[in-house]
């Protein structure tokens, strides 16, 4: 597949939001990437982004009133995690990563990253991002980090749900599902596809969502009101097991970023209740990264 031609940057000056998170709101879903002259992008990515160092990111989770990050593995630095940990040494305890690992990674390796505040590895399914890994390769990368106490989170398209989902239910660790399970809000939160997916979460009580990303789902833009039934039925149905974060810097969006400000003052749309605020912005994300 080729790699897209360039990138599109990051909001250069969010809005500040209306809305103001609980004390202690972790962004469970970011990114740092680069600097590329410090932490060069892998040879095999499929998009480059621009450069999001952690500084930035760090005054973003300031402006926009929160407290930690968990800061995910792109695909555009593969299994290269130097700018991610180099990230969580420099937070101060204030962000827990996850890594992107293959089978060559050793068991030193993973234990230096869990001493710096990883916590899980991203199986990533999406066909555009990364090439396929063969299931058995991650059913033993599965087993080695359980051992840890480490998560996998899962990236993949709500129409491969069916295909993946057998493989997902047969993981021994918590499960945690980037980006609502990517649905497609054309169809609507009653769609077989999505209400598939609910039943998955219902079954399942190791699967966790992030209720991520309606400037990815979105066909109207902001504020996201197509999306917010998705996100407010996840929240309602799962509130336990729902975290929430930015995605910043967004990464190969074929739009405009999204001012970062909008997306936060989408929280309280899909979690009108102070305590459903609460278990998503710090409750849940403490449970999962901080216990
Ligand atoms: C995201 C979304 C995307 C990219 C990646 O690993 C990645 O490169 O996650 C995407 O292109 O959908 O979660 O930031």
């Amino acid at each position: 597949m080729p790699m897209s031609p360039g990138y599109i940057p990051f909001h250069p000056n969010p809005s500040k939001p209306k809305y103001k998170p609980p004390a202690g709101a972790v962004d469970a879903h970011c990114h740092v990437f680069g600097p590329e002259s410090k932490f060069p992008y892998a040879a095999e990515r499929k998009y480059t982004p621009c450069d999001a160092p952690k500084e930035k990111l760090f005054a973003l989770r300031d402006f926009l009133g929160f407290d930690k990050n968990v800061i995910v593995q792109a695909s555009c630095h593969s299994r290269d995690n130097r700018a991610m940990v180099d990230a969580l040494d420099a937070s101060k305890g204030r962000a827990k990563g996850v890594a992107f690992v293959g089978e060559e990674v050793t068991d030193d390796s993973l234990k230096g990253m869990n001493r710096a505040g990883v916590r899980g590895v991203r199986f990533n399914f999406i066909k555009r991002l990364v090439e396929f890994t063969p299931r058995d390769v991650l059913q033993r990368l599965a087993a080695r980090v359980h051992k840890l106490g480490w998560h996998i989170v899962v990236y993949f398209e709500m129409p491969d749900l069916p295909e993946l989902e057998d493989f997902f239910t047969a993981l021994p660790t918590i499960v945690v599902v980037d980006h609502m399970g990517t649905p497609d809000v054309k169809k609507g939160v009653d769609h077989p596809e999505n209400q598939r997916f609910h039943k998955l979460l219902d079954k399942h009580k190791n699967f966790w969502v992030k209720a991520t990303c309606p400037e990815r789902m979105s066909v109207a833009g902001p504020p996201y009101d197509d999306v917010v039934p998705f996100g407010r039925a996840l929240v309602e149905r799962f509130g336990d097991r729902v975290i929430w974060g930015t995605d910043w810097p967004h990464p190969n969006m074929k739009r405009a970023a999204p001012d970062d400000g909008l997306l936060v003052d989408y929280i309280p749309r899909i979690a009108p209740a102070a305590a459903a605020q609460q278990a998503m912005l710090v409750d849940n994300p403490m449970r999962l990264y901080w216990s």
